[in-house]
């Protein structure tokens, strides 16, 4: 048998699409340089011109899932880094856009076999944001740390032929589960509420 763990020292051999919420951009700005900065760090090319990382841009956090799955579909990344940050407001807004937000990301990764990582900051206040966003620690930094990590545990995985048959990546691009099934199963779970290690 045999035991599998990504590793940080194969980033040059990865790609990445990132996709950043425009929607409260003094926070997922800030995500994204941390981010940069991890990846760059690691050997990533993180220049747009480059064969190595592509940014996404999108209204808010609500769209992000759909060009999540539209990323992973396209067989052309390793993993792809959702950015965004969702604040409380005084009306439920929050917990419609925080839910098909998270859940949105899982069914994207869950249905087309490539890491998507959750990168999106839940919070009650601007305050709380900015803190996970540069003033206190920058979780962009973390969440490309993840991308890495799962990105060479995939390539590991996919080496050893232990992935899903290559024979079968049509099937998991093009016959994914419907996106209603997967919701009905995802909205059975919950948005925890964040503490400072959020
Ligand atoms: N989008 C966010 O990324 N964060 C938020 O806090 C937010 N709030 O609170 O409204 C938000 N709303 C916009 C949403 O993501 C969509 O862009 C919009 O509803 C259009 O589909």
């Amino acid at each position: 048998m045999a035991v599998f763990e990504g590793n940080f020292t194969s980033a040059s051999s990865l790609r990445f699409a990132v996709i950043i919420g425009r929607f409260n951009d003094l926070v997922t700005g800030k995500l994204l340089e941390g981010c940069q900065d991890c990846l760059k760090r690691h050997g990533v090319d993180t220049n747009p011109e480059s064969t190595q990382v592509d940014y996404i841009w999108v209204p808010g956090s609500f769209e992000i899932p759909l060009m999540a799955r539209q990323a992973a579909l396209s067989q052309k990344y390793d993993a792809v880094i959702c950015l965004g940050a969702v604040i409380k407001g005084q009306t439920p807004h929050f917990d419609y856009v925080a839910a098909e937000v998270s859940k949105g990301i899982a069914a994207a990764s869950f249905q087309t076999g490539v890491p998507v990582v959750f990168g999106v900051l839940t919070t009650d206040t601007m305050q709380q944001a900015l803190e996970r966003a540069g003033i206190k620690g920058n979780h962009g930094w973390k969440y490309a740390m993840n991308a890495l990590e799962m990105g060479s545990l995939m390539q590991q995985f996919k080496d050893n032929g232990s992935i899903y048959a290559s024979s079968n990546e049509g099937a998991i691009t093009t016959q994914a589960l419907p996106i209603a099934s997967n919701h009905v199963l995802a909205s059975e779970s919950t948005v925890e509420q964040t503490d400072a290690n959020d």
